[in-house]
């Protein structure tokens, strides 16, 4: 059989690898050329008749250069349009031949490459990485049968059943249409609008008003692919699978005030965080774990498999891990690799298949169709970054900017010219096999029955969370809807709110300045004539039944943990900073993976009190709080330059808003005596507060690690919303 010429490897192999050095190595000791090749003779000036006079048609290089960069942008995607990608590998633990064939989840001695697209939803390309919104988390496997794609959200749960419905979801979520605002926010009346007429959206409602929302990295999120899945074994067994990434670094956030501070800050402040932790060798961590659902067990439970607004409870059916994944490699061109990069839920291999859940079945016909105007060709999958790693032959021919250049009469199947092939691969030779299911029913445009239990999951999810959670998921509805205007929307979702949890519901009434309506409104009055009630039957009653899971909340969740690796924190210094001070706590964080961030006056070196130089990384004014994770303030021979400047106050009285801890070496009294804690300290008469380390001692730097690792000091805020 003759091979096909393929005129680049594909992203992650070796040929590859190679290729990649040399580009990096592009242009270096070479000279400038058309993308003809021609050598250019001068790139700074178009061709003139005259020194003065005016530029020539047959100017094609300068015709060329521009024509290219007019066509530098491409679409960005219709949703997610906002992300940030990197490479890795994921490696099996070997544990999953009972349940699937798919070689890469059993075989340990395989690195299979993976590319990772982190995203926001709503917002535009260029929109702030602190907007409330769910994260998009998609992976591409790399594997030696085919690249599979999980393409899951850091929520487990998803708005609507059924894909019918997306259009009209990211039309309600994404800017108005007459103004185009807001950019990147759910806060306003059409999606509200939206959601009020749909109960179904409440359990992810829940999720979406949390702090999930508004990640505190990237590299602290977990991952779920939501819809139930199906792995299938040698025998052409199959199960139900749901799909977890957990994070190594555990699961954090910001809170609400910050997230919209830092969206000021520095709004590629997930970007960056994710860019610099691979940069540094800080490779984030995953570990990938499914839940198992027997085929027998399909109807066991009071919530159906198939509805994407529904999860397994952890506790009814635990998450086993079966591998984990490393991200330890920057995209080398971010147009190349991330905004290139095509993902497809209906990218399986062999050993994983679907379910018949109506919004994923929706999905696999939606993704290769928005690559088609986004990337503009069905030869996508031939740009490096979307390759398979997989030998690739088939009679797909032809259109734009094909790559491959196919030798050869014989492009249709069956053929003798070339002897059959390429020839089916039976399922003994890894050919794809679908689930051997029966399925024989009336074509309807129908929801089940059993989807109709809107918020039993919706009270699961609220009532698992600790009473600060609670406290910020009232607090993001009270901010949402109260950027609502109309005040039908407001009081409907009261209406929904009160079905799912009645103490929720008074909460945000009263930040709204509303009594709960009597008797919540039935969404279908608006419009929509009764034969067309998507639902057709009555939302079920709340099921009481469910127990609180701890695995839904971050802050209960058996997986946290008090690492604080990759933690920032800011030093605020001045010229006469004890050396001694910066050290001793600098050498302590270093020593459990953190870093110290030098905070100074000005750009440049300042001068410790023994005289030395110190580089500062920022400014009091050119960063703030809300981008490190903690705060301290070490000693120093005059403090005058802190103690009299109004963004180091401002620097300190957020880190105490925002819970975070602040440590303060002996002689820092009057300077705290000018913030918050100064306040808090004179209204307590109390010497310590929760979260302020103070003092020189030797225990100051294992306390001041001890709080960090804490992530934050929720105490503080108990009584933002009472
Ligand atoms: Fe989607 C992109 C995740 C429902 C249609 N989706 C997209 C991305 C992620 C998800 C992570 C970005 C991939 C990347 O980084 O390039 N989408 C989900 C999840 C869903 C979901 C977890 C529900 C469980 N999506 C969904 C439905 C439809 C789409 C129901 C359509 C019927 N999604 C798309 C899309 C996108 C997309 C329009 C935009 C860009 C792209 O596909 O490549 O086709």
């Amino acid at each position: 059989m003759k091979k096909n010429h393929t005129p680049s490897a594909s992203p992650i192999d070796n040929a590859k690898l190679q290729d990649l050095e040399k580009n990096r190595e592009y242009g270096e000791g070479q000279f400038i050329t058309t993308d003809h090749g021609v050598r250019i003779n001068n790139d700074h000036n178009s061709l003139k008749a005259g020194e003065r006079g005016p530029s020539l048609l047959e100017d094609f290089i300068m015709r060329e250069k521009i024509t290219h960069f007019d066509h530098e942008r491409i679409p960005e995607r219709i949703v997610h349009a906002r992300g940030s990608g990197a490479h890795g590998y994921f490696e099996a633990y070997g544990n999953v031949s009972q349940y699937t064939k798919a070689v890469f989840l059993n075989d340990t001695s395989v690195k299979t490459p993976v590319f990772v697209r982190f995203s926001t939803v709503a917002g535009f390309k260029g929109s702030t990485d602190l907007a409330r919104d769910v994260r998009g988390f998609a992976v591409k496997f790399y594997t030696q049968e085919g690249n599979f794609d999980l393409v899951g959200n850091n929520i487990p749960v998803f708005f609507i059943q059924d894909a019918m419905k997306f259009p009209d979801l990211i039309h309600a979520v994404k800017p108005e249409p007459h103004n185009e605002i807001p950019q990147a926010a759910s806060a306003h009346d059409t999606f509200w609008d939206f959601i009020s007429l749909m109960p179904e959206s409440m359990h992810m409602v829940m999720w979406a008003m949390s702090d999930r929302a508004i990640p505190r990295s990237l590299r602290m999120m977990e991952g779920f692919g939501i819809h139930t899945f199906r792995l299938v074994n040698e025998n052409n067994e199959s199960v139900f699978v749901k799909f977890h990434w957990k994070p190594k670094l555990g699961t954090h956030a910001v809170v609400w005030d910050e997230a919209l501070k830092i969206s000021g800050n520095d709004p590629d402040f997930h970007r960056r965080d994710l860019w610099e932790a691979i940069e540094n060798g800080n490779f984030p961590e995953w570990e990938l774990g499914v839940q198992i659902v027997p085929e027998a067990d399909e109807h066991k439970y009071n919530f159906d498999l198939l509805d994407p607004t529904k999860l397994i409870p952890e506790e009814l059916v635990p998450v086993t891990k079966i591998g984990r994944m490393v991200l330890n490699r920057n995209p080398d061109n971010f147009f190349a690799e991330t905004e290139q990069v095509a993902f497809h839920p209906g990218h399986v291999v062999p050993g994983i298949d679907f379910s018949n859940d109506p919004l994923l079945q929706g999905r696999l016909f939606s993704y290769t169709d928005t690559q088609l105007s986004r990337l503009g060709s069905p030869n996508f999958h031939e740009i490096p970054i979307n390759r398979t790693i997989a030998p690739m032959h088939n009679n797909q021919r032809d259109g734009h900017m094909r790559q491959e250049i196919n030798v050869g009469r014989v492009s249709y199947s069956p053929n003798s010219l070339n002897n059959g092939y390429p020839a089916q691969a039976k399922e003994s030779e890894g050919g794809f096999v679908s689930v051997y299911e029966r399925v024989e029913a009336h074509k309807v445009r129908e929801r089940s029955e059993s989807f109709a239990d809107h918020f039993s999951h919706a009270a699961l999810f609220f009532k698992s969370q600790t009473p600060v959670e609670q406290n910020h998921i009232i607090s993001a509805l009270r901010f949402e809807l109260s950027k609502v205007e109309t005040i039908a929307i407001r009081q409907r979702m009261l209406g929904l709110l009160s079905q799912v949890d009645n103490a929720l519901a008074n909460k945000v009434a009263e930040g709204l300045g509303l009594a709960v309506p009597a008797q919540p409104e039935k969404p279908m009055n608006h419009g929509i004539g009764a034969d067309a009630d998507p639902q057709k039957h009555e939302p079920k009653p709340l099921d009481k039944s469910y127990q609180p899971s701890d695995a839904l909340s971050m802050l209960k969740n058996p997986t946290v943990t008090d690492t604080i690796e990759t933690r920032q924190v800011a030093f605020l210094c001045a010229d006469g900073v004890s050396e001694a001070s910066v050290n001793a706590l600098k050498k302590a964080l270093e020593a459990k993976g953190a870093s110290a961030k030098i905070i100074g006056p000005h750009a440049g070196n300042i001068k410790t009190d023994t005289g030395k130089e110190l580089k500062t990384d920022f400014t009091f004014f050119s960063s703030s709080s809300v981008v490190f994770d903690a705060v301290y303030i070490p000693g120093a021979a005059n403090m005058a330059p802190l103690e009299s400047n109004d963004n180091v106050i401002e620097f300190i009285n957020d880190a105490y808003r925002h819970c975070k801890v602040i440590g303060a070496d002996d002689g820092t009294d009057k300077l705290l005596s000018k913030t918050t804690i100064g306040n808090k300290l004179a209204d307590k008469k109390e010497k310590t507060l929760p979260g302020i380390v103070m003092g020189s001692s030797k225990a100051f730097a294992d306390e001041f690690i001890s709080e960090l690792g804490k992530h934050r000091i929720w105490e503080r805020e108990s009584k933002i919303v009472e």
